[in-house]
């Protein structure tokens, strides 16, 4: 059985047992986005901020697939069904909502994690959440391209980092995994029947 090497952690904390930790390269690897239309002056830059965070993480643009849906309420509901297709490795969750203009706000927030959390927990794909949850326009300008970075390029570094995180996971325990050795009939003879 072969063990994972040890290693000091990409945030530096040293570790003496088996660390495991996803790279972030998403090299060969097929990535969806979801999006909400609403606010979409903010979500179309958290768009392109996880395009191009998705690019200089190696992965090829028709392995980029762009699914749109009415509000981040719609959100968990085609994050579930684009998994379901099984074509992807990350999924990353974009949207905006903010308080000024909401006042379902909370409801809104609170279904859109709620929803995409749970799709996280199962654990099978890499996905990430990139909701923004603003107070107001200002701040959703911020955490999209202006101030304080781009939320659509963090969450797609994340669904990055987890992809690998688990392919690593299957691919170990896929080596640990004992190949059943097929049981061949032998071959029918001719051999006369004892009396
Ligand atoms: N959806 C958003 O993505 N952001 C918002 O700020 C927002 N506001 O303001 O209400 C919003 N509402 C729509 C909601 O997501 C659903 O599309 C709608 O309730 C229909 O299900």
């Amino acid at each position: 059985m072969s063990r994972p090497e040890t290693k000091a952690s990409s945030y530096g904390s040293e570790h003496d047992g088996p660390l495991h930790e996803g790279g972030l390269s998403g090299n060969g690897r097929r990535f969806a986005i979801v999006a909400a239309r609403f606010n979409d002056f903010i979500v179309e830059k958290l768009i392109d901020g996880a395009r191009a965070a998705l690019r200089r993480a190696g992965v090829e643009p028709e392995d980029i697939e762009l699914y749109r849906c009415p509000g981040a309420m719609e959100i968990p509901g085609l994050a579930r069904k684009v998994n379901d297709t099984g074509k992807f490795d990350g999924i990353v969750c974009l949207g905006a909502v903010i308080r000024g203009a909401t006042p379902h706000f909370d409801l809104v927030v609170r279904e859109a994690a709620a929803g995409v959390g749970a799709l996280a927990a199962e654990g099978k794909v890499a996905v990430a959440f990139g909701v923004l949850a603003c107070d107001n326009i200002e701040q959703a300008v911020e955490r999209a391209g202006a101030k304080a970075g781009n939320r659509g390029a963090d969450a797609a570094m994340v669904a990055v980092e987890m992809a690998d995180l688990y392919a690593r996971i299957d691919a170990a325990k896929k080596a640990e995994t004992p190949v059943p050795v097929s049981v061949v009939p032998p071959p029918a003879t001719d051999l006369p029947r004892r009396k």
